[in-house]
């Protein structure tokens, strides 16, 4: 056997099974320094995480030399999250050696599966907007379309969730206590200025300015390769750490001022040390300014630096790269281009603006105006006194604009000013999504509703003056993780019956619609979803004692805690039907198990309240020998992207029951839709789509339409009429309040209740009704498995729309025109 065969069999590339087992003990011995009889399983995963690694490394490599050979356009992905999820188990899908891995980890007498648990998974996310970034790095990987993904390298994600006595207890994500395989540090560092002020200078005619700031840190970059599917592409997603120039002020402490020697590098590791867990803006945080100027600054530092190497000259920068802003967090980038154009590379204002506009995209996700980033103006002043400056010119120029546009219109131009002058509050802000509009080719919604509600809601006025700049890009979920990394035997049986072209086209699953009355196809359908609750069962038990009876309805609803969310409505369903049970002996019901997940906002104390009133209806419940049978309530702590592949594809009901006109989108209605379960909801977001892909009759629909929600709320709205008129709420709020559920202290849940009785904001009890109505009918058609097989087949051969590769093919189509590059 030649040198070559032999070095490529047993080279640290090689793929073999026996190639894999030999690198697997070697790295147990030279990473881990571990043998077999002393090793632990995070030892296990670590061994085989660099032997992984290595295999591909030379397809990084190889792309890194290809895009720079042919010099590509490439898509910069810019968001503060990026909700990944454990690498491991997606990087043996991408990489097509999970069979031989799972075999090599055999013959070594150990379990694939529990190795992959050990993995730390990198919460660098709070929910929906860093998910859809990590999946769309998955498909434009995929996809062979150049890109990389800039975002912070938090030292702390999102923290941890464990449940005391029915309140949430937040625990620090210190996810890189036992290192992290899939990273490579670079010696790619980059200065990043903050405060002190500006100074305008006069050079041979042009005004210029000068900033000195009175703090200069430095970003350094870590690069995760994001492999793509059954292909050789490796994007990549450099992720910045904040460290001090200086890491030791060996001045300071040789004056013996040896807090002060270590004071500024404190601060400076202070900007990326931790993720902000809402997911709604709090009040102007000047750390969450610092941090999303940082990242910004130093990853347009990082482009410019590329163009110019490769091209030459910055007029060429739209050529070489468009930037995709993930919400308003990363909008000082528009800000900062103008600062580095034209102080740092003294280009003319009008060329700088023009280069701006050519390559900057924004994509809003929420709708809720408090979810608006807006900074107060001396935060700004103080952070950043030059971007202030440069704001106020651009400011200026767009005024113009609107005046010309919109002759006498003040209204419109204090709404579509960059600065609100704090006419409500007294406080004059920075409107971090006016900058984003006005600095922006493309603005665009995440579903066919949201971005409707955006040109006539929120952005309506930059609508009326840019309506060619308004698009629509419905969100969509990767196939490999949620589908064939989450659930095995779904995917197998794919493979099986229509070819396992369907991973990179998934609109192929259409042709399952041809099995969707064969009764034993069916069967064997309804055979994989009891498979996955069966396994979701199994862990539930493991690791919290729980049992659930896998032959129930499981009902499931995961996703951040929100009151537009309404957890709080289906613990109201939930408290009816138990409420019946113990009061009519002749009510019957089919086994039912409700399954909640999600984490609230440390801060957001109706949040939390909801997640103590979900445990205390589970415990009661659960503990009722009269009802348990029948009925029960799990709330399933830490909900995050590992927790979610166990959870998507064991649900029958998927709850998507967000008030008209308040979620986005919505992406784990997607995922749910994917994995077969059937899905209760309002038209809202995503959940519209969905319902015209599946067919209405293969959806179950309630609830007022956010037409009726703003007649309602135009016209008074008052939930305690509902209440009186409807015994069955009437009856349920009492039991809350009577203590029923809090060991007898009524007053516990007063702040829902009341916030339910006085306001009401989402309209919880106005679809009350509608949706018990609704549940009750969902209830009826469990009980004819084979149609509810139908359908739940049915939902999965019509949810190929919703895979985040036709999202990703629409983006580049319409907004970024990055040619593929076929490798
Ligand atoms: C500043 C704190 C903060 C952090 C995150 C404010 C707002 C956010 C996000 C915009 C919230 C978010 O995750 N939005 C969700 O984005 C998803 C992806 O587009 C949508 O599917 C969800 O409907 C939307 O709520």
């Amino acid at each position: 056997m030649s040198d070559i065969a032999e070095r490529a069999l047993h080279t640290r590339i090689a793929r073999s099974v026996e190639a894999i087992r030999r690198s697997f003990v070697d790295n147990l011995f030279y990473v881990t320094v571990r043998t077999f009889d002393n090793a632990t399983t995070l030892d296990h995963y670590t061994a085989l995480a660099y032997t992984i690694r290595d295999r591909l490394l030379a397809r990084l490599i190889a792309t890194d030399e290809q895009y720079k050979r042919l010099d590509v356009k490439t898509v910069a992905y810019m968001s503060a999250e990026f909700l990944l999820g454990p690498h491991l188990g997606n990087n043996l899908l991408n990489l097509g050696l999970w069979e031989n891995v799972h075999q090599a980890m055999q013959e070594l007498g150990l379990n694939l599966e529990t190795i992959l648990e050990a993995e730390e998974e990198p919460g660098l996310g709070n929910g929906g907007l860093g998910r859809l970034a990590a999946c769309y790095m998955d498909s434009l990987a995929t996809m062979e379309i150049p890109a990389i993904g800039y975002g912070i390298r938090y030292e702390y994600g999102i923290f941890k969730q464990a449940i005391k006595d029915g309140w949430q207890v937040e625990l620090a994500d210190a996810w890189l206590r036992n290192g992290n395989p899939w990273e490579l540090p670079t010696q790619l560092r980059y200065p990043v200025k903050f405060g002190g002020s500006i100074e305008h200078y006069d050079e041979d005619g042009s005004l210029l300015c000068r900033w000195l700031p009175d703090s200069i840190i430095q970003g350094l970059a870590y690069d995760t390769p994001i492999l793509g599917y059954g292909v050789m592409n490796v994007s990549l997603l450099r992720l910045w750490k904040s460290e001090a120039r200086e890491s030791f002020d060996l001045k300071a402490f040789n004056t013996g001022d040896y807090y002060g020697a270590v004071d500024s590098m404190i601060v400076a590791q202070n900007i990326s040390k931790v993720l902000y867990p809402n997911d709604e803006p709090e009040a102007g945080k000047a750390l969450r300014l610092r941090q999303q100027y940082f990242f910004v600054s130093c990853s347009l530092q990082d482009m410019i630096h590329t163009t110019l190497k490769s091209k030459g000259s910055l007029d060429y920068f739209p050529d070489r790269f468009v930037v995709q802003l993930n919400d308003t967090h990363p909008a000082i980038a528009i800000a900062e281009f103008m600062r580095l154009l034209v102080d740092e590379h003294q280009m003319e204002w009008n060329r700088a603006w023009g280069l701006t506009l050519r390559s900057f995209a924004y994509t809003n996700h929420t709708l809720l105006p408090e979810a608006l980033e807006t900074w107060p103006l001396d935060l700004f002043q103080r952070i950043l006194p030059r971007h202030l400056d440069i704001i106020y010119q651009i400011n200026s120029r767009f005024l113009d604009d609107v005046r010309i546009r919109f002759i006498d219109d003040t209204d419109r131009l204090s709404r579509m000013s960059l600065i609100d002058d704090g006419a409500n509050d007294g406080v004059r802000r920075v409107r971090m999504a006016n900058l984003a509009c006005v600095g922006s080719m493309s603005i665009n919604g995440v579903a066919k509703m949201h971005s409707e509600l955006l040109k006539q809601t929120v952005l309506k006025d930059f609508f009326d003056m840019w309506p060619e700049k308004f698009q629509n890009k419905t969100n969509g979920v990767t196939p490999r993780r949620f589908i064939s990394l989450a659930n095995p035997p779904q995917s197998a049986l794919f493979d099986e019956v229509i070819g396992d072209g369907w991973l990179r086209d998934l609109e192929k699953l259409r042709q399952l619609e041809t099995l969707s009355e064969d009764k034993d196809f069916l069967s064997r359908w309804s055979g994989i979803k009891l498979t996955a609750k069966q396994r979701l069962s199994n862990y539930l038990h493991q690791n919290y004692g729980v049992s659930l009876n896998p032959e129930s309805l499981f009902d499931v609803q995961v996703k951040r805690i929100h009151e537009y969310k309404r957890q709080h409505l289906n613990v109201l369903h939930i408290i009816d039907l138990y409420h019946r049970l113990k009061i009519d002996s002749s009510f019957e019901l089919i086994p039912r198990t409700f399954i909640f997940g999600g984490k609230a906002a440390p801060g957001y104390h109706l949040a939390k309240l909801i997640i103590k009133l979900i445990n205390s209806v589970a415990d009661v419940i659960n503990r009722d020998p009269q009802v348990n049978k029948t009925l029960k309530v799990v709330f399933v702590p830490n909900f995050s992207v590992k927790t979610g592949q166990l959870i998507y594809p064991a649900a029958d009901i998927s709850e998507q029951i967000s008030t008209a006109g308040k979620e986005a989108s919505g992406t784990g209605n997607m995922k749910f839709t994917m994995n077969g379960a059937l899905t209760i909801g309002t038209l809202d977001g995503a959940n519209v789509e969905i319902r015209e892909a599946v067919g209405a009759e293969n959806f179950f629909l309630f609830g007022k339409t956010v037409e009726q929600v703003s007649e309602i709320l135009k016209a008074g709205y008052q939930p305690r009429t509902i209440i009186e008129q409807n015994e069955r709420l009437r009856d349920v709020l009492h039991l809350i309040n009577s203590g029923h559920f809090s060991h007898g202290d009524g007053s516990l849940f007063r702040p829902l209740t009341n916030n339910l009785l006085d306001n009401d904001p989402f309209l919880v009890c106005a679809d009350f009704q509608d949706y018990i109505d609704c549940q009750a009918n969902v209830a009826q058609i469990y009980k004819t498995q084979e149609k509810w097989s139908h359908m739940s087949l049915l939902n999965v051969a019509r949810s190929g729309k919703f895979s985040s590769d036709r999202a990703i093919r629409e983006y580049n189509e319409d907004i970024w025109h990055v040619k593929t590059l076929s490798m």
